[in-house]
């Protein structure tokens, strides 16, 4: 049997992501965590400097969508991604939306709601002695709003953000409605992505009730939880 061995932090939505898809293909894995003071440790790994990054026996992919492509080529059953051409072309487009716009909201959110900065910081030093949480705080949420100025995010309004998620989430909710994937018959790469993004909002913000007033979005996040 092959070592496998995911580096990730937690909460990471992308590690999330990889960790849904080996439990999917069923691959036996361990998790190296770098929480806490740990966290510069994690951008050695490889030369993109961020998590998630597998080892395969001793093989190491970074980036959470080239990790589940090489997963798809090593363990082809299930397949991550649908066999119709349309339906995988989508599927990859909605995972690259997960990833480069979904995420920044959960960041935004992890940012400017003192609530969600605290219970983050809380995940993020589980395992770790006490005295380095009033340290990591700091320096975690000066990393998010740089990354959201660099995204495009700074400056835009509590409310402004919120109306512009509500309406994805309104997308996600008439997607799912009457179907159970969000791309063809099985679940895909695509309910991976955006899932593993929805949960993390789910878990650390306050906008979770949010999330689970849609119904069929709800129903969804509770299959993708059993997927
Ligand atoms: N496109 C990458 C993004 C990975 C990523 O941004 N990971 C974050 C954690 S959520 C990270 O490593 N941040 C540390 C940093 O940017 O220094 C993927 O899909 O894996």
């Amino acid at each position: 049997m092959a070592d496998v061995v995911l580096h990730q932090w937690d909460i990471s939505p992308y590690c999330r992501k990889v960790r849904k898809a080996l439990r999917r293909k069923g691959v036996v894995y361990r998790t190296v965590d770098y929480n806490g003071l740990r966290a510069p440790k994690a951008a050695k790994l490889h030369p993109s400097g961020k998590l998630p990054v597998l080892d395969w026996d001793g093989e190491r992919i970074a980036d959470s969508t080239l990790i589940c492509a090489d997963l798809d080529r090593r363990v082809p059953d299930p397949p991550l991604v649908p066999a119709d051409p349309r339906d995988a072309a989508l599927a990859r487009l909605l995972e690259d939306w997960a990833d480069e716009s979904l995420y920044y909201f959960e960041m935004q959110f992890r940012a400017a709601y003192p609530d969600a900065a605290t219970k983050a910081v809380e995940l993020l030093c589980e395992g770790r002695p006490g005295w380095e949480k009033p340290l990591v705080r700091p320096i975690f949420l000066r990393s998010l709003r740089s990354r959201l100025k660099a995204h495009g995010f700074g400056g835009w309004s509590r409310e402004e953000v919120e109306r512009w998620f509500t309406r994805h989430l309104d997308d996600l909710d008439a997607m799912l409605t009457g179907r159970e994937w969000l791309v063809g018959t099985q679940c895909s790469i695509a309910d991976l992505a955006v899932s593993s993004q929805l949960d993390e909002v789910v878990r650390t913000s306050t906008l979770a009730g949010t999330v689970r007033a849609r119904p069929a979005l709800a129903a969804w996040l509770d299959r993708m939880a059993l997927a």
